[in-house]
């Protein structure tokens, strides 16, 4: 069998994630950013296509601007974030992220937040995601 070394090897791989982070600018803030990377071991490419949280009203896959700042730099990433195989994209302050808004119980009350990624190929990701204000 001549493909059965190339379909392990895909069926194999998975979608690391790592120095994943919630980050907001108060205890009371209405919204929070989510930064992390993503490595996709396979040899196929992949999209992170949306997110999910109980914590959460929405989550959202927000691009920036890198001519403006602000919030008003932000927009959706509706076509979501390209995975190509066997790289490592970040996700990290002025640039992709995750965008986290309404939180149900208070974000003071979290030291950590589950977040569900859900990807074009990969099955879907439940991470526990540690949160940081940036006043401590
Ligand atoms: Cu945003």
């Amino acid at each position: 069998m001549v493909f059965a070394g190339w379909s392990g090897a895909i069926f194999g791989c998975e979608i690391v994630a790592d120095n994943a982070i919630v980050r907001a600018a108060t205890p009371s803030a209405k919204g929070a950013a989510l930064y992390l990377s993503l490595k996709n071991t396979c040899l196929a490419d992949d999209k992170l296509t949306g997110a999910s949280s109980d914590s959460a009203n929405r989550a959202v896959l927000h691009t920036h601007d890198p001519r403006s700042d602000g919030v008003a730099a932000m927009r959706m990433a509706k076509n979501g974030f390209e995975l190509p195989a066997g790289e490592v994209i970040e996700l990290a302050p002025g640039g992709d992220h995750i965008m986290l808004m309404g939180f149900a119980n208070g974000l003071h009350q979290l030291d950590a937040l589950d977040i569900e990624l859900q990807f074009k190929n990969s099955d879907v990701m439940l991470l526990k995601v540690p949160v940081a204000f940036a006043g401590r």
